[in-house]
């Protein structure tokens, strides 16, 4: 049944590619793009280019990463920062959503404002209902999104060759999505497996060694200082909040939280942060990781923060991994130290406040 429903998808997929020679789609990615996201926006890149269509990867945020950037600049793959510029109208013909649903990328609204239709939505995040995609949705459970996209290629949509550097290139990028998204396959599920299993002819092992061992630049190094200076546990459920940060330095937040999940006591790490967007807004970004097998990430996360006004959840996420986004809005921007002091001690009490409440565990 999994392998028929595997076929009828890439199947799908294209049909909705065929006859939309000469387009040009939009790739979206989340604001802080991970190498899985990256890997995908790659494949659906090369699907389309095969098909005669342009397709550009495009985020909110920021790529800050190190191992990302040594992923962009050794694979050579073209990822544009959009920011907050508008889009122009008939500028894309379509948009695509890979390894997200639209929750976590800012760019939706000016998407929609520009009437850009949605053809497609790929993630193994859990259901989000933020956008439909009626061309073209495969929201499924995987350990990595990039093992859904293997499985379009083994299934047929390119014919992989060793002697093609591009296919080579991105089949080291998908390899890398899986083995970062999967804890090196720890959290890896069936379907990674046979994706890492079809993949492994085509990468390149030199060039994936490279993109793995970069350093911790400063920054991070301080960040995961400060997160485990104030972290607070209780009952396993670990809690750090490292003040304010600029939105160059926000993929700390996920390397802090994964530090702290390895100290023995704790089964659930998360760490916050109040980030600086290029335009000046404020928003706090936050990371939790768990290797407690109960715990389901997106619902905690839901349950514990609740929905903005307009109805959309603050947080979100997979098996072992999820984050929330919480916009300072009216309270953005720089003040006095004293007034950023407050307002970091407001947002940080009430964080916890959620989260050690949600567990029975509230402090006094
Ligand atoms: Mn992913």
């Amino acid at each position: 049944m999994e392998e028929l429903s595997v076929k009828s998808k890439s199947t799908q997929l294209e049909t909705m590619l065929a006859g939309r020679e000469g387009e040009r789609h939009a790739v979206v990615l989340q604001d802080f793009p991970d190498p899985d996201a990256i890997s995908c926006g790659l494949a659906y890149h090369v699907l389309a280019a095969e098909r005669g269509i342009q397709a550009e990867l495009i985020y909110g945020g920021r790529i800050s990463h190190q191992e990302n950037i040594a992923l962009i600049n050794l694979l050579e793959i073209p990822v544009t920062e959009w920011g907050n510029k508008e889009i122009p109208e008939n500028y894309f013909q379509g948009c695509v959503f890979v390894d997200n649903q639209g929750t976590t990328s800012n760019l939706v609204d000016q998407l929609e404002a520009a009437k850009v239709p949605i053809l497609a939505i790929v993630d193994h995040h859990d259901l989000q209902n933020r956008l439909e995609a009626p061309l073209f949705s495969d929201i499924r459970p995987a350990g990595a999104c990039a093992s859904i996209f293997a499985h379009y290629l083994a299934e047929g949509l390119l014919v992989m060759r060793t002697s093609k550097p591009e296919h080579r290139r991105l089949a080291t990028a998908l390899m890398h999505g899986i083995i970062s998204e999967t804890g090196s396959m720890i959290r890896a599920q069936p379907l990674d497996f046979t994706a890492a299993a079809f993949l492994q002819p085509f990468y390149d092992i030199d060039l994936l060694m490279d993109i793995l061992h970069q350093h911790r630049n400063h920054k991070v190094m301080e960040v995961i200082r400060l997160a485990l200076a104030n972290r607070v546990i209780r009952a396993g459920l670990c809690l750090s909040g490292v003040g304010y940060l600029r939105g160059d330095d926000r993929d700390a937040i996920p390397q802090a939280a994964d530090f702290l999940l390895s100290e023995d006591t704790v089964h659930t790490a998360v760490v916050y942060g109040i980030v600086t967007l290029p335009d000046g807004a404020e928003c706090i970004h936050g990371s939790l990781r768990t290797c407690k097998n109960s715990l389901g990430p997106d619902t905690f996360l839901k349950d514990v923060l609740g929905r903005t006004e307009r109805g959309v959840f603050y947080g979100g996420g997979k098996a072992g991994a999820g984050g929330f986004e919480i916009s300072l809005g009216f309270l953005s921007g720089s003040d006095s130290d004293d007034l950023a002091q407050l307002k970091w001690n407001a947002f940080d009490a009430k964080i916890r406040k959620k989260f050690f409440k949600k567990i029975g565990m509230e402090e006094k």
